[in-house]
């Protein structure tokens, strides 16, 4: 470790000096927002000279680079995060309060950069964290969303989208890097023209085009002087500024300019593990790769001597799932027309140079385009992609002659659609699935003939979380608590993490370590008392599903068992019941109206339960608004049960699921995701498992379903759930508000498979588990051992170990070291 010393008297100046230079106030006189902005300018000031310092490391060594090429990047805030990295974060605190202010409030200012929707775009922020912190150069790609992640509001118990303007203040952190503008083509025709040596070259024509603008935001690595970049780009109208001087026609593409530039950046598809196939949605996908794949191209060449032959020996891209894909025919159309490459030779650092990440089996979330839309917007990129599959239908026939099926099942252009996951699986050196069990149902199943094909390509990469944020900056209580019984190596080597095994029957550790979830549920009881009004008891068991609303993860399974367990109390005063707090957040994207009646369904429910004196506070349930990166911190650190309760087979990883493992909630859970591997890591006893496993889901799949009548028929307390769902007693002036639900579950109506996610075949099981989730908490020493366990088990799941796997299996970086 290179820990940089704080001059704190230095970091007090500057904060004074910038409220005084930017806002003509004294301390007294700015407000919290215009101390923020001067604190985390100070802070820039610090990260500057580290991140000056991290590009001469890298013009002196010539490092291998990834780019890590993500339509998503769910930073959360930047300020504390960037302390805690720069080990300046108690400094801070201290320098702050002598000024008279407190950090965290400080910190409370400012909006969570949500550049993302859920899991695919968190992972990507940790994986950068983690790249910096290892050393490894590496350029996040994306997008400069004006609007990121809905704001959610509940009114009447109705989730409400609200524009979240996480720039009307501006952003402290970031960088604009007009140097390095770059323009995009879309439309238009490709013409071909022969040169004197009978050479043909492939023109774009008639095309209108934006120009692309970085802007760069800094990543700071934990004690190392790393700092790494994620370039966001923004977008600019070419000729916006003399509109007036165009004749007719050239007005009427200035124009057209202007809104499609405005448009490409506006906003993030607020769609988790859902395709939306909208032409905006391609169009922001072509406008970043484009821009990032030529700045990647001319950063190599000016290196290099303008050569590009050995591009892949300095330079891998990485698709966070299949949005990114439309880069692998960039690449080529760049090596092809403008770099003047044959065919082969641009084929083979193409596949040399891109390797591709599955993040979903979810059918709905497949990434395919028509093909009227796609060579309309993309006329030179989609004849490309032509010839990409023309080879590739010839190599599978070649494998499988007369084997015509394959060639339906595997071409990448199919049916009057591109299938982006067979462009990046044909076009790349490396494919993964981001969970043990997650890979091998991609080689067993999704993707087998794939699998078949190329073996050699295919690996896992189980996924991890960044404990710098989700401990150490999350959790200062245990973080401290930690260090001071092993150390703080842990902070950048969590494996040491498990030296902590040895406390697991000490009553002395059990104790602080259940006081220290106590003062975290106090924290939490605040937060939502203030935000939503409902006061809950922090001696209850705080048990939280958080996560995006689908309906694959059973948010409705967890909601019909707390209506269960209602209806238990209710018939059984004298029963035994531990106080229970239900605890959710979810957002549901805009358009998916199951989910959003689920979360309407979950209010309800709570509206009844909570002002039910009868009940005693027995059971509480609350919706927290917003849930996001910021408020996840908190959220975590004061978990005692994590519900980790998806159909098994459907979540490809998870990753909350692994914060609250670090954080010491006990997993009641699916063999499903990376479940599987942390249950392996904890050890069955101190988990909670239930339910039917992904080979039996599958199974039933593949054999048309089950029948979840037979279950209504015999089973009187599902039966009688159920039947709240539709005869008002959680809506009284409108009965049939949850029919929807209803029919989901026993396909009275609709034609789909009834049950899908297999909640009524699940319930009881789930129910059975919750009984042993209780048993377990009465027995106060045995659940101080089993959390500190899991704490103690998590040091597989940091993203510092995924990364290394990255680095030594797939991308093959460099280490660079930084001194200043
Ligand atoms: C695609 C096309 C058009 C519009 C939107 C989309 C789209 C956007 C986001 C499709 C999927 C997503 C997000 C997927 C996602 O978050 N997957 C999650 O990835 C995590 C990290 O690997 C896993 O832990 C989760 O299991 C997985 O659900």
């Amino acid at each position: 470790m290179n820990k940089r010393p704080f001059d704190k008297e230095m970091f007090k100046r500057s904060v004074l000096y910038n409220v005084k230079t930017l806002y003509r106030r004294n301390m007294e006189e700015a407000t919290q927002q215009q101390i923020f902005h001067a604190v985390a300018l100070a802070t820039k000031d610090a990260v500057i000279d580290a991140w000056l310092a991290t590009q001469e490391e890298i013009k002196k060594k010539d490092p291998k680079i990834v780019y890590y090429m993500s339509m998503e990047f769910l930073m959360g805030r930047a300020l504390g995060n960037n302390l805690i990295n720069l080990t300046f974060y108690d400094g801070v605190k201290e320098a702050l309060e002598e000024l008279g202010c407190d950090l965290n409030l400080i910190e409370d200012q400012e909006p969570d950069a949500a550049l993302g929707n859920g899991g695919l775009g968190r992972l990507a922020a940790c994986f950068l964290d983690s790249l910096s912190t290892l050393g490894y150069v590496a350029y996040g790609c994306g997008i400069r969303y004006h609007y990121g992640m809905f704001k959610q509001k509940i009114e009447d118990g109705y989730q409400i989208e609200v524009p979240d303007e996480w720039l009307q203040n501006g952003n402290p952190f970031e960088l604009r890097r007009t140097e390095y503008a770059k323009i995009v083509k879309f439309g238009g025709y490709v013409d071909v023209e022969v040169d004197e040596k009978g050479r043909q070259h492939f023109v774009q024509k008639g095309y209108q085009s934006v120009r692309a603008i970085p802007c760069d935001l800094p990543i700071v690595g934990y004690g190392n002087n790393v700092v790494n970049t994620l370039r966001i780009w923004d977008a600019e109208p070419m000729n916006s500024f003399h509109l007036a001087s165009f004749d007719k026609g050239e007005y009427q593409k200035a124009v057209e300019e202007e809104n499609l530039a405005k448009l490409i950046v506006e906003v993030l598809y607020p769609n988790d593990n859902h395709m939306a196939g909208k032409e905006l949605r391609l169009k922001q996908q072509y406008f970043f790769i484009s821009a990032s794949v030529q700045r990647a191209v001319d950063k190599y060449k000016e290196d290099h001597n303008g050569d590009i032959h050995k591009f892949y020996e300095k330079a891998t891209f990485q698709l966070n799932d299949t949005h990114p894909t439309v880069a692998v025919a960039e690449l080529m159309r760049v090596l092809l027309d403008e770099e003047g490459l044959e065919w082969d030779e641009a084929w083979d650092i193409t596949t040399k140079t891109c390797a591709y990440t599955n993040h979903t089996i979810m059918s709905e979330a497949l990434e395919k385009w028509p093909i009227e839309l796609f060579s309309r917007l993309l006329p030179r990129v989609y004849q490309i992609i032509e010839e990409i599959n023309r080879r590739f239908v010839l190599e599978i026939q070649r494998k499988y002659p007369g084997d015509y099926e394959k060639v339906r099942k595997m071409a990448i252009i199919y049916d009057g659609q591109v299938k982006m996951a067979h462009l990046a699986i044909a076009s790349g050196y490396s494919v993964n699935g981001v969970a043990r069990l997650h890979t091998e149902i991609l080689k067993n199943q999704e993707l087998k003939d794939f699998y078949q094909m190329m073996p050699e390509k295919f690996n896992n990469k189980t996924n991890g979380i960044t404990q710098r944020r989700f401990l150490l900056h999350g959790n200062p209580l245990l973080a401290n608590w930690v260090t001071d019984h092993i150390g703080d190596d842990w902070i950048t080597d969590l494996s040491q993490i498990s030296r902590l095994k040895i406390y697991a029957d000490d009553e002395k550790a059990q104790q602080e370590f259940m006081n220290i979830k106590y003062q975290n549920k106090v924290r939490l009881a605040k937060y939502i008392l203030e935000h939503n009004g409902v006061e809950v008891d922090p001696r209850s068991i705080f048990d939280v599903q958080v996560k995006r609303l689908h309906e694959y993860k059973r948010q409705l399974l967890n909601i019909l068992h707390v209506m269960y367990l209602y209806n238990q109390i209710k018939d059984h005063p004298e029963m035994p019941f531990y106080p229970r707090t239900f605890i959710f957040g979810a957002k549901a994207a805009a358009g998916y109206h199951r989910a959003k009646l689920t979360i309407k369904l979950i209010n309800s429910v709570a509206d009844v339960v909570n002002n039910d004196a009868s009940i005693n506070g027995k059971l509480k349930v609350v919706f927290i608004e917003d849930y996001r990166v910021s408020n996840a911190e908190w959220i975590f650190a004061a978990a005692d049960v994590s519900e980790q309760i998806s159909t098994a087979s459907k979540e490809a990883s998870g990753t909350g699921n692994m914060k609250f493992m670090l954080n010491g909630a006990i997993t009641i859970g699916t063999m499903d995701g990376a479940n599987v591997e942390m249950v392996e890591e904890m050890g069955e006893e101190n988990a909670v498992i239930f339910g039917l496993s992904s080979d039996e889901v599958i199974n039933y799949e593949q054999n048309g379903g089950y029948n979840p009548m037979e279950i209504f028929n015999s089973d009187q307390d599902i039966r009688r759930v159920l039947m709240q769902l539709i005869n008002g007693y959680y809506a009284p002036n409108d009965p049939e508000r949850f029919r929807d639900i209803y029919d989901s579950l026993l396909n009275t109506k609709s034609s789909d498979r009834a049950d899908t996610y297999f909640i009524l075949k699940d319930f009881r099981a789930y129910a059975q588990a919750h009984q042993r989730i209780e048993a377990a908490y009465r027995d106060e020493k045995g659940w101080a051992k089993k959390a500190i366990l899991n704490t103690a088990s998590c040091g597989k799941f940091s993203s510092d170990r995924t990364i290394q796997e990255y680095v030594d299996e797939i991308w093959h970086l460099d280490k660079i070291s930084v001194t200043l």
